[in-house]
């Protein structure tokens, strides 16, 4: 199997954010086949969605696995789990750990669970602007130059966590 590089985006705004984020990158680490490439900072976020939520501390992590997307995405399923997640019926609601894959190489997927290049992620700062800290020259498949991403996407409150 080959590597791939793929990009996971990490978000949280329940029970103590930054340490679920934190604790996500171990997990993610302690993986079989797959290895961290980069971490990007901690970024604080107003809610995208309902307002009556807590802001939301947010990461990209590049990784270089060998696991098809599928498998990476039940891992990381499972980790959001043992973090406390729990599926509610609310759309857009708070949680303690979202754990998305972002891109996995330059593959364009589309099955009933997965959707790649991420749906979301060209009006998503909190996803833009880390992802362009650790990969400031990516192309992303069907998207475009990550710093023209950027240049359409308003800040919308996004604070780098220092
Ligand atoms: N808003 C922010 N700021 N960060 C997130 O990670 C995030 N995740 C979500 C929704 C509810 C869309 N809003 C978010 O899933």
């Amino acid at each position: 199997m080959t590597k791939i590089i793929a990009y996971i985006g990490l978000g949280s705004n329940l029970i103590t954010p930054e340490a679920q984020i934190k604790s996500a990158r171990l997990a993610i680490n302690a993986l079989d086949k797959v290895q961290e490439q980069a971490f990007s900072s901690l970024y604080r976020s107003p809610p995208m969605g309902p307002q009556d939520q807590p802001d939301y501390v947010n990461a990209v992590m590049a990784i270089v696995t060998e696991l098809d997307a599928l498998p990476l995405l039940r891992c990381l399923q499972t980790i959001e789990l043992e973090q406390g997640r729990e599926r509610k019926d609310e759309r857009w609601g708070p949680r303690t750990l979202d754990l998305d894959i972002l891109l996995y190489a330059d593959h364009c997927i589309d099955i009933p669970d997965l959707i790649v290049p991420h749906y979301g992620l060209t009006e998503r700062a909190f996803v833009l602007y880390p992802l362009q800290e650790i990969a400031p020259m990516l192309e992303l498949p069907k998207l475009g130059h990550i710093n023209d991403l950027i240049n359409n996407c308003p800040l919308a409150g996004l604070e780098k966590i220092v």
